[in-house]
């Protein structure tokens, strides 16, 4: 035993991570917490507690309460569908590592301010008592694009089941659901002011997030949303971000290399690379986490610094993805390592791109490119191509088809975003690699778009007029713009070829 507890966990005998074996491992081989995780109280609250939160938004979070001297900046993760990051993490006292990989890559990192992981679908109730405790000024969001459930309006999606019976009453199990119950159960308790902040790759993250929470209110009963409408104009705001770091899944070679360095057995590993970015729009309620004394960046101009990154780097990261896992490549690194592919990234980012962009002031954007085009080649990070296609449907409008209409409207026609469509394209029609293999598709959308694909089966025309024609993705106009379903057409031909 160590430190007086069983230590049979680990799958070799070695010790799990936690508060008391973490005191024994060998210092000077990583980083422990900044701050005294035992003394971390709660603070924020963050819905959608992945590998990404892990390795951005506690990272920051920490860094911030270390700097700032503060032992009230605790996290409360919040798993939405899978029990399995509490079930990592919580057994590991809320520690786990970020390893970073790639040149510039710091020592391992302990991070300890994820305080407490709680089971959105197994235990609502909690996750709305949390959102209401007055010790929680902030509540931060990465549940995916998906997980806002929106329609094709972009309004909250009422024909969903889960949001109906959030709005019935019943213990909430959407994101908005829970914001919204944990809102009025603030309202009801005086627990003060909260600011909720998105930090999901969507134009105006804030924005869509404030529409959303009153799409639901106003499906409520009016005695109930009337006063809590007040009450959110008065004490709640929603300020838009952009956060960027790369965060390929873990691996078991990963879990490996952690425990050669702690000695330790770290279920809840995250990987990522060594940059990491936050532009946090200056509007907060209450109190913060002093995340600039961590590296963030505060502005009142969000906008121009989210469509610079979603456009040119997640944008580009799709391209990649679906060219390359057309042509077999397992990573993002590979697929950039193709020439034929890194010229069409480049020329995506300076043909089509940067025409839309209004580029802040402080950015230089041939360096953000240039550096774009050095993260995703960095070879440490196996960022698998197959992982970025994931949600293609839920992803394209965001990144690309604005660029798309930007350029459409300007009466340009804009071939690299339409090489990155029709790549999608292919990759949902033909699902397998040049070699053969097979290529999940993993979308919300699947089953409509398996459809989709097979009515347009062995024509480029069809498949292409078909795809065109799923309205969640291209809305109504695009199907309409000749000259974007001819250069989708071409592509398609010769990537069908
Ligand atoms: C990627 C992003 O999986 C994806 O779709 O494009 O997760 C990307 O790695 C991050 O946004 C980088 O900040």
């Amino acid at each position: 035993a160590v430190g007086g507890r069983a230590v049979t966990d680990g799958p070799d005998a070695t010790p799990r991570l936690r508060f008391d074996t973490l005191d024994l491992a060998s210092r000077g081989a990583f980083t422990p917490p900044p701050v005294d995780p035992r003394a971390l109280r709660v603070g924020v609250v963050h819905l959608g507690i992945g590998a990404f939160h892990r390795a951005h938004q506690a990272v920051f979070t920490e860094l911030a309460a270390a700097a700032a001297g503060r032992d009230d900046w605790g996290i409360a993760g919040v798993t939405q569908r899978s029990a399995s990051v509490r079930e990592q993490l919580m057994p590991q006292d809320g520690l786990y590592s970020v390893l970073e990989r790639g040149r510039g890559a710091a020592p391992l990192r302990v991070v300890g301010s994820v305080r407490e992981v709680l089971f959105g679908a197994g235990d609502p109730a909690a996750v709305v008592d949390r959102i209401a405790d007055p010790a929680v000024r902030v509540v931060t969001l990465t549940v995916t694009e998906k997980g806002y459930r929106r329609d094709r309006a972009g309004r909250l999606d009422r024909s969903d089941s889960q949001v109906a019976a959030d709005l019935a009453g019943c213990p909430p199990r959407t994101v908005v659901g829970q914001l919204v119950r944990g809102l009025q159960r603030r309202a009801a308790g005086a627990a003060g002011p909260v600011t909720l902040l998105s930090c999901d790759n969507l134009v105006g993250n804030g924005q869509v997030l404030r529409g959303l929470v009153h799409d639901f209110l106003d499906a409520l009963p009016e005695a109930e949303s009337g006063p809590l409408a007040d009450w959110i104009a008065a004490c709640v705001r929603f300020p838009s971000s952009m956060v960027d770091r790369i965060v390929p899944a873990t691996t078991d070679d990963d879990r490996a290399d952690v425990r050669a360095v702690l000695d330790l057995d770290d279920r809840g590993v995250v990987v990522a690379e060594p940059f990491r970015q936050w532009v946090i729009e200056d509007d907060f309620a209450a109190d913060r986490p002093a995340w600039d004394l961590a590296g963030a960046v505060f502005t009142d101009d969000v906008a121009a610094w989210e469509s610079v990154k979603l456009r040119m780097l997640n944008a580009t990261h799709s391209l990649l993805a679906y060219l390359g896992a057309l042509r077999g490549h397992d990573t993002i690194a590979a697929a950039l390592a193709d020439d034929e592919l890194a010229t069409a990234a480049e020329a995506l980012m300076i043909e089509d791109v940067t025409p839309t962009l209004r580029v802040p002031d402080s950015l230089d954007l041939s360096g953000y490119r240039r550096q774009v085009l050095e993260r995703f080649a960095n070879p440490a990070l196996r960022h698998r191509t197959v992982q970025v296609a994931m949600d293609g449907s839920q992803k394209l409008p965001v990144r690309l088809l604005g660029t798309v209409r930007d350029r459409l409207a300007a009466g340009a026609i804009p071939r690299q975003a339409a090489l990155a469509v029709a790549a999608w394209m292919v990759y949902v029609a033909k699902g397998r690699d040049a070699g053969g293999r097979e290529l999940p598709l993993d979308d919300p959308l699947a089953d409509r778009l398996r459809m989709a694909a097979a009515a347009g089966a062995g024509d480029p025309n069809r498949l292409v007029d078909s795809l065109l024609n799923v309205e969640e993705v291209f809305g109504a106009d695009l199907p309409e713009h000749d000259g974007f379903r001819d250069v989708l057409i071409d592509h398609v031909a010769r990537l069908t070829a």
